[in-house]
């Protein structure tokens, strides 16, 4: 299968490349020039008129959406998701989702403020980050959420990022201390142990702990932002 991932490092194509490498499916990474806006060139735009990282082009065509890349991606290997009728996808389906329309879009709030309103950036993203946090007390708590003991999900692949970047990305330092959700701390150190996240972290600058206590990255080629 003829896969290309466009991918910027530590971007949301972070996701993507972790689950490629979880599932085994070969690809080719394209590198986005996101100090140029390469994600707003006409080329680009072409195969996602959103201007926005990641894309993974396929033989069934281009995929945007991290969430519906993942879900794809799931549908064409073994293990990353339960199947359609089977015990746990009513609540993976639902945790996806959940990563998609809510943790993902109050990170993108938190991350580009300026998107979303002219002035009081700093407002926007303190009230933000009481969000974020609110929202990851929900998933802490979660009496459905099995992927959590850090095995091989496209869940995970979404969840463990995102911690990433609320961590480094953030702003204020004091909010975030993954100790305050247990779950998600221990889920960060086993997802970050597997041996697909140690050739996407070498791949991307990530760091020895990219989840857990993660540092600003260090890319061999392009820039986060
Ligand atoms: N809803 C999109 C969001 C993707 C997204 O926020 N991508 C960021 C990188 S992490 C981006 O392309 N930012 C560049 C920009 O806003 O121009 C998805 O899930 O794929």
């Amino acid at each position: 299968m003829d896969l290309r991932l466009h991918y910027a490092p530590d971007n949301a194509s972070l996701c993507v490349r972790l689950a490629l490498e979880e599932a085994r499916l070969p690809y080719q990474t394209v590198l986005v020039d996101r100090a140029a806006r390469g994600q707003k060139h006409p080329s680009y735009l072409a195969i996602n008129p959103n201007g926005l990282i990641p894309t993974l082009e396929t033989p069934q065509g281009s995929i945007f959406e991290t969430g519906a890349i993942l879900l794809w991606i799931s549908e064409n290997s073994d293990g990353l998701m339960p199947g359609p009728g089977t015990e746990g996808r009513a609540a993976a389906l639902k945790w996806l989702f959940w990563l998609a329309n809510t943790l993902h879009p109050a990170e993108r709030v938190l991350f580009y403020p300026d998107q979303f309103i002219d002035a009081h950036h700093e407002d926007l993203r303190a009230r933000t980050r009481t969000r974020i946090g609110a929202a990851l007390s929900v998933l802490d708590a979660a009496p459905d959420a099995p992927w959590l003991d850090g095995r091989a999900s496209i869940l995970g692949c979404y969840l463990a990022p995102m911690l990433r970047w609320a961590a480094i990305y953030g702003g204020a330092t004091d909010w975030y201390d993954l100790g305050q959700w247990p779950r998600l701390k221990t889920f960060a150190e086993v997802f970050e142990a597997r041996a697909s996240v140690a050739r996407v972290a070498l791949a991307e600058g990530l760091g020895p702990t990219p989840f857990s206590k993660p540092i600003l990255p260090n890319p061999p080629e392009g820039s986060a932002l």
